[in-house]
């Protein structure tokens, strides 16, 4: 022991130094190691987990997308994508595209269940036209232009008694060859049904937004800069003058089947454009004057001043609907609204899971 001290105190200082440090850099070096060997271990089970998930529910492939912050609202749309402010938002799973008619068919056929557009309708007012007590959804209908005169606003949607998630377009259609287009007329308790049966819930309108940034916050679009970058439309929306010409320069006049355009930066698919998406939160116009800035759920009660007697739940991404004129909802930062029994056939919806 005497003989280690005495050698010990013949070191330089240099030596000494040098020893320090090599042992400073071989404690942080076996930090970093254990450190990443334990993020690595955590995402390799994640990913087992998403897996198995994935081939348990038979609803739809999920990707799991990393906690961060993004800068949500936009500047470039309605007063109720402002104020811009910036939310943290923890990991979670997303579908990698809105649910099919074939997956909700599977639910179906699991649980019996019927949609609130196949039910008899409940609470229609007393002046309703009598279609509106049957069974029924909202069609898209181009109205003709000869019809409609000069600075007026025409009616494009249609109730139509027998449309359905079977029947989108109404009692004449059908879905067959469409087993992987997104299922529409299907209203937010619907889509809070399938998520349930599934072991899934709805995204909230904060994880939806992040969703479709994945990580370009400032970008008008999900896609990048441009509407059209080369010339090429990204997504299924609208092209020409809405709602009487119907250009359909993306390929598709209607709805597309899911995957028809590329993914965003995190693998998802049509997070802009093809059908609305139901969220979890009820919709308040104000509420990004107050929200939370970690993990905002949504307010308690909905508020929209134009239709202040409704509660309303939020939509996201836009539809093959959507255009530069009526609101670009395909836009990441765009909010839409409805009632949760309203169901049309230009809303979805695709579900989330919270990372236990
Ligand atoms: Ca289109």
């Amino acid at each position: 022991m005497s003989v280690n001290t005495a050698s010990l105190s013949k070191v330089s200082p240099a030596t000494r130094s040098a020893l320090i440090i090599g042992g400073l850099f071989l404690f942080w070096f076996g930090f970093a190691f254990v450190w990443v060997f334990k993020d690595a271990q955590r995402i390799h089970r994640e990913k087992m987990e998403t897996r198995a998930l994935n081939l348990l529910s038979g609803a739809g492939e999920m990707v799991l997308i990393p906690g961060g912050k993004m800068t949500m609202g936009a500047t470039d749309g309605a007063s109720d994508e402002q104020p811009l402010h910036d939310v943290k938002v923890r990991g979670f799973w997303i579908d990698k595209t809105a649910v099919t008619n074939e997956q909700f068919a599977r639910f179906v056929a699991a649980t019996g269940y019927i949609t609130f557009a196949e039910r008899q309708p409940e609470n229609v007012e007393a002046a309703a036209p009598p279609e509106r007590r049957q069974p029924g959804a909202f069609v898209f209908t181009p109205p003709d232009p000869a019809s409609v005169p000069p600075g007026i606003q025409p009616a494009y949607w249609r109730y139509v008694p027998g449309a359905s998630w079977r029947h989108p377009g109404g009692p004449d259609s059908n879905i067959t060859g469409k087993e992987k287009f997104p299922v529409t007329q299907v209203c937010w308790d619907d889509a809070v049904a399938f998520a349930r049966w599934a072991g899934k819930r709805l995204p909230s309108e904060a994880e939806r937004e992040y969703a479709a940034r994945a990580g370009a916050m400032h970008l008008p679009f999900v896609w990048g800069r441009e509407l059209t970058p080369g010339g090429r439309w990204k997504a299924n929306v609208w092209q020409g003058h809405f709602p009487f010409e119907n250009k359909a320069e993306d390929g598709f006049a209607g709805l597309a089947p899911v995957g028809s355009f590329p993914p965003n930066d995190y693998g998802l698919l049509d997070m802009a454009g093809n059908v609305w998406e139901w969220c979890a939160d009820w919709y308040r116009a104000d509420y990004y004057v107050k929200s939370p800035h970690a993990d905002p759920p949504g307010p308690e009660s909905s508020m929209d001043p134009g239709e202040a007697s409704v509660p309303k739940r939020v939509l996201r991404g836009g539809s093959f609907l959507s255009s530069e004129t009526n609101g670009a909802g395909y836009r990441p930062g765009a909010r839409w609204k409805k009632a949760p029994r309203f169901a049309s056939s230009e809303i979805g919806f695709r579900c989330a899971r919270s990372v236990p």
